[in-house]
């Protein structure tokens, strides 16, 4: 029922910005070469299997809209093997070369612990058949510890220890399955590591019983030889009132409270960033600056509306600041761009699949060109380097010396009688430059 979803569709092309055809890419042209490095390796790409082929279209006030052909009965076998070829055969119409899953995505339903292995370990199976018939890649797996009643309160932070052990079944079994197929990063995501009342929640408990997870889960990681690079993926709320892991500045002093800031980054989502009222950009800089960007969940909130709205990307503008942050760390190792991103519940054609990420796919790509034209102009760069130029001069190197006090940097002040001009920041200057970008 699945191999005929996508069967009235091409695979999609770079066709330049000229195109008129839907169906064709005008800004993504994965072979050209951008800064050095061909635009496929720079965005590493992937589709969400939870949005684009298990969501039903449902919201909180009504059912299903979409009428897939995998969700007209049970999530049984059948149906989860059908979904998982419709899935594979998508991303590579799309001829992006990644994927993502959750356990629970991927696998038919199944009760009890030793049926939820069963059924994942079957699918995992048939991933790695479909993987080499398409040649595709896995850019990371997550175990689902938020939609079983059991995680009501928690997987990791818990207060019944019997449910933290049945999260670390999970865990264990898609680590070793993303391991396995090859997959590029290892995610968790904390929807329920958080509270809804501190009225009956022990933090301290919650947050060391989190850190012992996190330190449980590097080390099984090494110990089964996995070389991709585990990440946190930061979201301030929802569904808990408050998630522990709220954004990255506070990711990155729980990754030092418990020891692991060189073993774990972040997966940062440009709808969690502007939910924890911070701008995407804003996230993506934090964590070049800490060193722990690891990769980036795709989409965007709306301006009116205070939840996880996780649409299509489409602001060129929001990219290319993005793209500007994500070169400036370097790009990407292990991480990627995946589309943690929905149509909309009236968009409920195959087709719609394909607008949505045709549309992302080209905004991002578009977004890296205005941003490496901003790179290769280097204006705005040399300004903002010229601006701090004086913290390598005398009075700068001295406050650095770590011999230098408090008191030395005040004598210094007081004996040059100190009368520092101001100088412009040039804001609207710097803005210009981004709203003139040609590419
Ligand atoms: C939820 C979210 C998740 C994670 C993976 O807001 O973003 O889909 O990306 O669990
Ligand atoms: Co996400």
């Amino acid at each position: 029922m699945s191999a005929s979803y996508f069967k009235d569709f091409e695979t999609v092309q770079f066709e330049g910005r000229d195109s008129t055809n839907p169906f064709a890419y005008r800004y993504y042209d994965k072979d050209r070469v951008v800064l050095g490095k061909r635009m496929e390796d720079h965005l590493r790409m992937a589709v969400c299997v939870w949005h684009t082929f298990c969501w039903p279209g449902s919201d909180v006030f009504g059912a299903g809209t979409f009428d897939r052909p995998w969700h007209r009965g049970a999530n049984d076998a059948d149906a989860a093997r059908s979904k998982r070829e419709a899935a594979l055969a998508f991303v590579e119409k799309l001829d992006l070369p990644f994927y993502c899953f959750h356990d629970v995505d991927v696998m038919a339903d199944a009760d009890g612990i030793g049926a939820f292995r069963k059924s994942f370990a079957e699918a995992v199976d048939h991933l790695e058949e479909l993987q080499a018939k398409h040649g595709r890649k896995l850019l990371w797996g997550t175990a689902n510890l938020f939609s079983n009643p059991r995680y009501m309160a928690g997987g990791a932070t818990n207060p019944d220890p019997e449910v933290y052990a049945w999260g670390a079944s999970q865990v264990r079994d898609c680590l070793e399955a993303t391991h396995r197929l090859g997959g590029a990063n290892y995610v968790l995501w904390g929807g329920r590591e958080g509270y809804d009342t501190i009225l009956n929640t022990e933090i301290g408990v919650e947050l060391d019983n989190f850190g012992r997870f996190l330190n449980l889960v590097v080390e099984h990681k090494h110990r089964i030889g996995f070389e991709g690079t585990i990440l946190i993926e930061p979201k301030p709320h929802e569904p808990t009132k408050h998630q522990y892991d709220f954004d990255t500045q506070s990711v990155f002093a729980f990754l030092q409270r418990y020891g692991l800031e060189n073993e774990v980054k972040v997966n940062i989502e440009a709808n969690h960033a502007t939910l924890g009222g911070h701008s995407f950009e804003h996230e993506l800089a934090m964590a070049r600056t800490f060193g722990i960007l690891g990769s980036v969940d795709a989409n965007r909130g709306d301006y009116q509306n205070g939840w996880d709205t996780d649409q299509f990307p489409n602001s060129v503008e929001e990219w290319t600041l993005a793209m500007l942050e994500v070169l400036r760390a370097g790009g990407f190792t292990d991480g990627g761009f995946n589309f943690d991103a929905k149509v909309r519940r009236q968009s409920i054609d195959a087709e719609d699949l394909f607008h949505g990420h045709i549309g992302g796919v080209d905004t991002i790509a578009r977004g890296l060109l205005r941003a490496a034209e901003m790179i290769e102009d280097g204006a705005l760069e040399d300004f903002r380097r010229d601006r701090y130029g004086d913290w390598s001069g005398s009075l700068g190197t001295m406050i650095h010396d770590k011999g230098t006090s408090l008191a030395d940097i005040a004598d210094y002040a007081v004996k040059h009688d100190l009368d520092p001009q101001r100088r412009s920041g040039r804001q609207e200057w710097c803005e210009n430059i981004v709203a003139r970008t040609r590419s």
